[in-house]
């Protein structure tokens, strides 16, 4: 029974890692001059003097979703008059007023969307699910996972991705096909 177990768990993250192997391949092959230029921005972004580490491709990560993240509440709390932390439908109105109509629109949809259980109020809760979901948005986990796979790439196995070998196995793959 417990080896069942072991051997479940085992298989299924064989299977995720060949499931950031192929998301590689395929970014890789889908544009390799823009995927090279994009390592390489990431490396000169947040590398250190010996390339780009696990911490850095996670700390990139993070940037990318506390910024939507925030984008996301800023929009919020604007429409919260009195500061209480809750954004009624009362507040949302007079918001809309002094929009234009595209933003009217656009805050109508932000706010049905936050407003999870539909009572006419975005409470704190709702709001911290509000820019949880705008983070994974700006920055999904497909996408994180292509991002740490780049590390497959450290091919001297120190743990630090150079540009040079970004460039090689993009070379490699022109010769492959
Ligand atoms: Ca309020
Ligand atoms: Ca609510």
């Amino acid at each position: 029974m417990r080896l069942t177990v072991v051997m479940a768990v085992l298989a299924m993250t064989a299977t995720a890692v060949r499931a950031e192997e192929d998301a590689l391949a395929d970014a890789m092959a889908r544009n390799p001059e823009r995927f090279e230029a994009r390592a390489i921005d990431l490396i000169a972004g947040f590398g250190g003097p010996d390339g780009l580490r696990i911490d850095g491709i996670e700390t990139h990560i993070a940037l990318e979703r506390a910024g939507a993240r925030a984008s996301s509440l800023r929009r919020f709390l604007a429409m919260d008059l009195d500061a209480d932390g809750t954004i009624t439908r009362d507040e949302l109105a007079v918001t809309q007023r002094a929009a234009s109509a595209a933003g009217r629109g656009r805050m109508e949809r932000q706010f049905a969307a936050a407003d999870a259980d539909g009572n006419a109020k975005v409470d704190p809760a709702e709001l911290a699910a509000s820019g949880a979901a705008a983070a994974l948005a700006a920055l999904g986990e497909a996408e994180a996972g292509l991002l740490r796979a780049m590390l497959r790439l450290d091919t001297n196995g120190d743990g630090a991705l150079t540009g040079a070998e970004v460039s090689a196995a993009v070379a490699r793959l022109d010769q492959a096909t």
